[in-house]
């Protein structure tokens, strides 16, 4: 794409041109040369979006949560985009259906934008494009993005790097609360919602959380909600308006920082990662380890060479 052309698309988009954003979604996710072109020509735009991280483990109802915030969100004429991180598909590559089955609810609002986005990359990390997907997002109006990124570990540490608030979404009898907590989902979550509340129990669930927390709690608030009855969604949804009433209150100019390091910081660790995996499948990890056996270089310098 000409230089000329990504300026013409940046303009549509900053004009709030969604068919332009969907354009640039694809950019972002296909050309990584071109789709930083086109950030850097939003950025100036950027820093008004409010990002909500959902995570969790699969079958837990984000997506159902996300239809329940979404019509809360409408009700204020609040514009919301919502991305959805699915696991890639070693197959299809591609994202699932049912998330886009369960969103449908929305999908002839103006004012709602929701775009799946395949996590692709290495060990189903968060989308390396998912910084900059956020970034369109945020130059194109949108008030509040969520974005539901499904399963534990890796994804639920990067998720939080491009979000202001995190929830982490359980459902009652999800497994041990002590095993959640080692998989690092208790510490990436700014808020947690214990969804399905209308199963049994969701009592015993909230409290065994709320020990695990301990003091923290205090700062991590617990929601138990029912996303299917729609019970508790205000209480929950008055949270995260009240902590985006915070948010538009920083500096824009910090805002764009982060979001800004958010993308640096994807794309670096996506070009890392390459370079690693372009070493190991060459044979110089072999090669380096022949020498290092032979007394020619030192483990240090093995290393060493391996990753620069
Ligand atoms: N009983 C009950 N079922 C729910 C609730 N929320 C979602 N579900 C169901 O749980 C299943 C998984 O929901 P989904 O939103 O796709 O979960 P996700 O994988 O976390 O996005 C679906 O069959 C939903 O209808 C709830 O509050 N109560
Ligand atoms: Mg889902």
């Amino acid at each position: 794409m000409e230089t000329k052309e990504i300026e013409r698309l940046a303009r549509r988009i900053v004009e709030g041109d969604m068919l332009s954003v969907s354009r640039a979604l694809t950019l972002v996710e296909n050309d990584e040369k071109e789709g930083l072109k086109l950030i850097s020509k939003l950025v100036q735009s950027t820093g008004n979006s409010f990002v909500v991280g959902i995570t969790g483990p699969p079958g837990v109802g984000k997506s159902t949560l996300i239809n329940r915030l979404i019509e809360e969100y409408r009700n204020l004429n609040v514009k919301v985009g919502v991305l959805a991180i699915d696991p890639s598909s070693p197959l299809t590559g591609g994202a699932f259906l049912g998330d886009r089955i369960r969103m449908v609810d929305h999908t002839s609002d103006k004012g709602v934008y929701i775009r799946s986005m395949a996590s692709r990359g290495w060990q189903g990390g968060l989308s390396a494009s998912a910084a900059k997907a956020v970034c369109v997002l945020d130059s194109a109006g949108i008030d509040v993005i969520l974005i539901e990124t499904a399963g534990a570990g890796q994804n639920d540490f990067e998720v939080s790097s491009v979000s202001n608030v995190v929830a982490v979404v359980l459902m009652p009898n999800s497994g041990d609360v002590i095993q959640l907590s080692k998989a690092g989902l208790l510490e990436v979550g700014d808020i947690f919602v214990v969804n399905k509340s209308d199963i049994e129990g969701t009592n015993y669930f909230v409290s065994s959380i709320l020990s695990i927390l301990g003091a923290s709690s205090v700062k991590k608030p617990v929601f138990s909600v029912s996303s299917l009855s729609g019970k508790g969604i205000r209480e929950l949804f008055n949270e995260l308006e009240a902590r985006r009433k915070k948010f538009l209150m920083q500096g824009r100019e910090n805002v764009k920082i982060r979001n800004l390091a958010a993308v640096l910081k994807s794309v670096a660790k996506k070009r890392i990662m390459e370079r690693f995996e372009a070493k190991v499948n060459s044979g110089k990890v072999e090669e380096l380890a022949r020498m290092a056996a032979e007394g020619k270089v030192s483990l240090e310098q093995a290393l060493e060479r391996l990753s620069s």
